[in-house]
């Protein structure tokens, strides 16, 4: 999973990587380059247990990607390095300032999270009416050429891709159906992707994080399609970078914080997306897998491998709780908890998976 961190110059957005990635600021980029990525790996108590019982060589997390890009803007948003990195993620953090600091200036004036929102959304909305509108030019031109079904059928989507924007709406709120999300998938539209408001607050506000959501007017934004916010106080959390875990976490907890920003990021992050994870048990690897929830037995089994998909024959499959109350692999075998699935089995969250495969 990959995630693009937008927002406004001078919100937070690079204290965010740091608090994701555990890098400290002359490790990451300076103030407006183009991007950084950071791979960051998802803390995984399940596997942390489970991984126990095994004793295996290595413990190998779920990971997710994040792109710290330039501060968005009409500008930006017309050059195209920046729109493919955009264009190219799962999903959005928007960084949201909500902290005052007289040094650092906030070009929008006062502190006014529910505008800077709205603003950003618009300017996303804007680029992706143009997408749609280039494309209905050329869908114009092809169709006077040739009718076709499938020439009309993109026309009338988009035609509806078009209004929606029109009434400045975002697209990851309208309700389109499998087969329209599968069209829409190739234009990578921008306001369609799913949005994890970051609000950045003052450190005196740290230990009440979830008040500070609706102090800043935005609870209503919880309840909208694949929306969430979350609150971090970017510029304590990311001193936190060089802490060992457990130092962090003292640290944290002097301040009334009980989790570590990084973990309610990912978190919200992967609920955004709709991720479950599973887990495969070796003596030399024990690791954690995300994959979209619904996933069958065959979609794990390609997220491990091309040709362990290709040549699957079957799973065994164990609930990952069961799996510690048998005590391993011989516990699970002995006491029956072990089932035999086929290709259709739909994986669960937190299933244990061994896949047989021939070759
Ligand atoms: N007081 C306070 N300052 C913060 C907070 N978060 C970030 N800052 C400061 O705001 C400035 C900008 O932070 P960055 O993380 O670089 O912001 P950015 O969005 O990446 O900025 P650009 O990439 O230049 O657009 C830095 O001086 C940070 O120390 C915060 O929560 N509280
Ligand atoms: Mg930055």
């Amino acid at each position: 999973m990959k995630w693009g961190i937008i927002g406004l110059p001078q919100v937070g957005k690079t204290t965010l990587f740091q608090i994701l990635t555990r890098t400290l600021p002359q490790e990451s980029h300076r103030h407006g380059e183009a991007q950084h990525v950071g791979v960051v790996r998802i803390p995984d108590e399940r596997l942390d247990r489970l991984a126990k019982l095994i004793a295996p060589q290595k413990i190998t997390y779920a990971t997710a990607e994040f792109l710290d890009v330039a501060a968005i803007g009409k500008e930006t948003l017309k050059e195209t390095a920046y729109l493919a990195n955009l264009r190219s993620v799962d999903g959005l953090v928007h960084v949201v300032r909500w902290f005052r600091n007289e040094a650092v200036p906030h070009a929008p004036g006062a502190l006014d999270p529910q505008r800077d929102i709205t603003n950003v959304e618009v300017d996303l909305i804007v680029a992706d009416l143009g997408v749609a509108e280039n494309r209905l030019e050329r869908l114009e031109k092809d169709r006077k050429k040739g009718k076709s079904v499938e020439i009309e059928h993109e026309q009338s989507l988009l035609e509806r891709v078009r209004q929606w924007l029109d009434a400045g709406k975002p697209l990851r709120e309208a309700n389109w159906t499998e087969q329209e999300k599968k069209q829409l998938r190739g234009f990578s539209f921008l306001s369609e992707k799913p949005l994890l408001v970051a609000l950045n607050v003052d450190d005196e506000h740290a230990g009440k994080l979830e008040d500070a959501v609706s102090t800043a007017g935005l609870a209503a934004f919880q309840n909208r399609p694949s929306s969430r916010v979350a609150a971090i106080a970017g510029k304590l959390e990311a001193e936190l970078a060089t802490l060992s875990d457990a130092e962090a976490a003292e640290f944290l907890s002097s301040f009334g914080l009980t989790e570590l920003g990084s973990t309610r990021i990912l978190r919200a992050s992967c609920e955004l997306l709709d991720l479950i994870v599973f887990f495969t048990l070796g003596d030399k690897d024990c690791r954690a897998w995300a994959i979209p929830r619904g996933s069958t037995a065959l979609q794990a089994a390609g997220a491990i491998h091309s040709d362990i998909e290709k040549h699957f024959i079957r799973a065994e499959v164990a609930a990952g709780d069961r799996f510690l109350e048998a005590g391993g692999w011989a516990g699970v075998r002995a006491k029956g908890v072990l089932r035999l699935e086929g290709k259709e089995y739909v994986v669960q969250d937190g299933d244990v998976l061994n896949i047989r495969h021939s070759g």
